[in-house]
Parts: structure tokens; C-alpha cells; sequence
């Protein structure tokens, strides 16, 4: 059977015997510690006189990376990647901005990924690229005379036409895409969208049906398949990491400090998970709740992520502010209502403390899938489950739709989620779980791996 070939902007410091972290690393991780392959991506190293990094084995998985160079970071990473293009595939028209030069930088480093992966490739490699860092690899591959099947799964959303065109180089993007043999996107929502470009963007395009679904598109003169591929987690581990009790020390402290209840959110410092909102919800929620007042707590746990961009910067002044100033209007000289935890944990502290909570917020204006909300459901006791709050906007909100579903724009509906939450029935509770748990064990991280991986062969 043909080889694996993964290529994603960073390659995970994976160790031998390592327990699997989160989201893309793990599910990546899986596949290829399955049937051994190759992991081709970025070092995390910026160097300006970069040698070439020597090939490294962990188990049956071989790691390349390369590092890249000031300029390169600046245009590909921070620049169009992060400040161009995230903003817009999550809604967030006019928080980022666009410079050509950046955007000739990305393709650079597409380019130059290119370069380095095409002498590592074996004829029937199958190559499965990751995200929107590299939305341009195909192509370069391509003029570099490849004619691997190479898929890319876009683990963000992909956003409605109009707001895509706000890029202004979404023509070439578009077309670069369509070098890809397969596209995966995380919902309907987003493949729909995709479609829709391209059905009313791109020329010489015509759509057929595989199976009864319109997956096919024929642009540009070749064939591109288009597949949903919901990513998931795996519930049974994430369970049993949530059991394991932290360390003594850690647990009993955790009780002492958590007699009241907790209502607990674990995100990215990130402008797209709708933390601002989130804290103004939660404002509003004491506001108009105060016999909660004493009884709650809210924990936001966020480690600061790209704090070398402007926005990141700015959003994570304006949460500090906030923070202190709810804390100062509510807080009692025994009892204070918010947590900011400005770093991450561990897993192992992680899923417990997931355990702990009898509501998790989950609340971006837009996410790709967010497994946050996924590893909240799997952490529960079936008996006494907590309660998901979650964002119509996340696309784990197509398959949790038994969660509380708000709409992170509307403070007082937040609030009133909070409410009802935390005065739940366990009955009513123990079946929205069991309805999630269904859909997250039909929907699990293997079957995300194994359908892209079989889609991506029959290709
Ligand atoms: P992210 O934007 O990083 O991922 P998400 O899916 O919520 O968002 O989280 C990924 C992982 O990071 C989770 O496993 C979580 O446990 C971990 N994590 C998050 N915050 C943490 C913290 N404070 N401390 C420790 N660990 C933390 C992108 C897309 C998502 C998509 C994933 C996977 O933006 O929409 O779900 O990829 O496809």
C-alpha cells in the first residue's frame, strides 16, 4: 500500500511514548503511527543562513522540517497566514489586513516546501496536506513535476464567496486549490461555500454528482473532489485522562478552591473565539442573575498564541482590562467570580478539570470544528454530566446540536444559557450527553483519518 506523506505548517515536537495531544497533531499522529510514514513541515526555527535539517525517526514516522528565514516568517507566517487570511476565513472582515508583497511571500514558502518535499517523495506517495498555511502547496508541487494524489484538509471554516473575495488575491488562491485532487472541509457549511465560489467565480467550471452528492467539481480543466470530514477526538482516552486524579496535592486544592460551581472555558488566546463576548455574557450574567452571586465561578483558561501580531496584542489588553474591571464591580472579599488563567495545562490537568465543570462555554464567532467542545463532552460522568454551552458558529455545533446552542453576538442569550445551565435537571442532562457521546463515537477522530485517507487513494 502506498506511503503517507503529511505536510503541515509545524511539525509536533513529538517524542517516543509521548501521550497524543490535541486536534490536527493527534489525529495526524494516529495515522501515521499506524502505518509508518513521513512528516514534512516547518521547524518553528526562524534562521537566516538555514542548514539543511537532518530526517528523524520516531517509531515508524520519519520528520523533516526546514527553518525559515526572517523575511519569509514575516510575509508567509505572521503576515498573510495569520493576519490575512485567518481573520477572513473566520468572518473577521477588516481585522487583519492584505499586502501584496506578503501574499508573494506565501507563495514563496509554498514553494519553497515544495522544493524541499519533492526529492523525499516516492512515486505512489499519497500526500495529505493540512490547513491554510499551505493552500498553495499543490501547485508548487505540480511545476515541480509531480503527479502524486495530494489532498488538503482545511481545518478552518471556508467563508461565503463574498466575504472570501474580500482577499485580494482570492482568484489565484482559488485557483491554486484547485490543484489539490481532493479538498476536505470540517462542515457542509464549508464545502457549500466553496462550491459556490467556484460555481460563480471560476471559469470552465462545471459540478458533478458522485453518489447523489454534488462532490465533483470539474475547473480549470481537471477533476477536484470535495469531502465533509468532521474531525473528532477520542472519547474513551479523553474519558480516562479525565478520571485519573491530577496528583493529590493538586486535587485536594482544586476542591478547596472550587466549592462553588464552575463554569469553565479553554481556548486559544484568539480573537475568533468570541472571549471579549464571552466576558461581557458573563458580566450581563451576574448583572441580572445575583442570586448565582457567591455560588459561581468562571474560569477562562487561554495561553496568549501569536503574540507577535498587532490584533493578538490588542485583544489580549482589552481581556486583561475586562477582567479586572468585572472582578472590581462583583467581586466580595470571599468570593471572586472570574478566573483568567493567561497559560495552558497539561492534558492530564486538563480533561479532569473538564470533569469538574457543570458548564463548559463554548463561544467563537466562528471555528473550524472546535474540539474543545468535543473533549468537554467526552470528559464527562455519564451519571452527573455537565452542560455544553455552545456556539451556533462552531461547526461542532452541526453535530452537537443536543448542547445549549447561542449565538455569541447575543449577550443576554449567553447569560441566559449560563442560567438554565447551571439549574439543569440531571435527566435532561444525562440525555443531551448521551446524544453527543452518539454522535462524537460515530463521528471519531479514526473515521475522519480513514475517510480522508480512502478518499484521497480512490481519488
Ligand atoms: P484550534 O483553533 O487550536 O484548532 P481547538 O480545536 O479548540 O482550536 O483546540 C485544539 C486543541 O488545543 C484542543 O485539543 C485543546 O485541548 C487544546 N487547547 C486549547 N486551548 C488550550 C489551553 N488553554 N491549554 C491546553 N490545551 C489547549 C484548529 C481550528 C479548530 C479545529 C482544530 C482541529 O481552529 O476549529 O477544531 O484546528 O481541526
Amino acid at each position: 500500500m502506498s506511503r503517507l506523506v503529511v505536510v503541515s505548517n509545524r511539525v509536533a515536537p513529538i517524542q517516543e511514548g509521548e501521550a497524543t495531544a490535541g486536534g490536527l497533531a493527534a489525529g495526524v499522529l494516529d495515522a501515521l503511527k499506524q502505518k509508518g510514514g513521513l512528516w514534512f513541515g516547518w521547524s518553528g526555527e526562524v534562521k537566516d543562513a538555514s542548514e539543511p535539517q537532518p530526517e528523524r525517526t520516531v517509531g515508524p514516522i520519519t520528520l523533516f522540517t526546514i527553518d525559515l528565514s526572517r523575511k519569509d516568517y514575516d510575509q508567509y507566517y505572521r503576515g498573510f497566514a495569520n493576519d490575512t487570511l485567518w481573520p477572513v476565513l473566520h468572518y473577521q472582515i477588516g481585522l487583519g489586513h492584505f499586502e501584496w508583497p506578503e501574499f508573494e511571500g506565501y507563495r514563496r514558502v509554498n514553494d519553497l516546501f515544495a522544493a524541499g518535499l519533492t526529492p523525499l517523495v516516492r512515486p505512489d506517495d499519497l500526500i495529505w496536506v493540512h490547513d491554510y498555511h499551505l493552500l498553495c502547496l499543490a501547485d508548487s508541487l505540480r511545476a515541480q513535476g509531480l503527479t502524486n494524489r495530494i489532498g488538503l484538509f482545511l481545518h478552518t471554516p471556508f467563508p461565503a464567496p463574498g466575504v472570501f473575495m474580500t482577499i485580494p488575491s482570492h482568484a489565484e488562491l482559488i485557483r491554486a486549490m484547485c490543484a489539490y485532487d481532493l479538498l476536505g472541509f470540517q462542515t457542509e457549511i464549508d464545502r457549500a461555500a466553496f462550491i459556490d465560489y467556484v460555481l460563480r467565480h471560476a471559469d470552465g467550471v462545471r459540478v458533478e454528482t458522485e453518489g447523489g452528492r454534488k462532490g465533483i467539481v470539474s475547473v480549470f480543466g481537471r477533476i477536484v473532489r470535495t469531502g465533509v470530514y468532521p474531525i473528532g477526538v477520542h472519547v474513551d482516552e479523553v474519558r480516562a485522562q479525565a478520571e485519573t486524579p491530577i496528583n493529590r496535592r493538586q486535587a485536594t486544592r482544586m476542591r478547596a478552591n472550587l466549592l462553588e460551581r464552575l463554569i469553565l472555558s479553554v481556548d486559544r488566546l484568539d480573537y475568533s473565539k468570541g472571549l471579549r463576548q464571552r466576558f461581557a455574557a458573563f458580566e450581563r450574567f451576574l448583572a441580572e442573575f445575583p442570586a448565582q452571586h457567591g455560588l459561581v465561578t468562571f474560569m477562562q483558561i487561554a495561553p496568549p498564541s501569536r503574540s507577535d501580531i498587532e490584533t493578538y496584542q490588542r485583544i489580549r489588553r482589552e481581556l486583561e482590562g475586562e477582567a479586572g474591571r468585572i472582578n472590581g464591580r462583583f467581586a466580595e472579599v470571599d468570593w471572586v467570580p472570574l478566573r483568567y488563567l493567561n497559560r495552558g495545562f497539561p492534558r492530564n490537568v486538563l480533561m479532569p478539570l473538564y470533569a469538574e465543570a457543570q458548564a463548559c462555554l463554548v463561544t467563537p464567532l466562528r471555528d473550524g470544528m472546535n474540539l474543545v467542545a468535543k473533549e468537554y463532552v467526552a470528559a464527562q460522568d455519564p451519571e452527573e454530566p455537565g452542560v455544553l454551552i455552545l456556539s451556533e458558529f462552531a461547526g461542532a455545533a452541526r453535530e452537537l446540536d443536543a448542547a445549549l446552542l447561542v449565538n455569541p453576538y447575543d449577550e443576554a442569550g449567553m447569560a441566559r444559557a449560563m442560567n438554565r445551565a447551571l439549574s439543569m435537571p440531571v435527566e435532561e442532562r444525562q440525555e443531551r450527553h448521551q446524544a453527543m457521546l452518539k454522535v462524537m463515537r460515530t463521528n471519531s477522530l479514526e473515521r475522519w483519518r480513514d475517510r480522508f485517507e480512502a478518499d484521497l487513494r480512490g481519488a
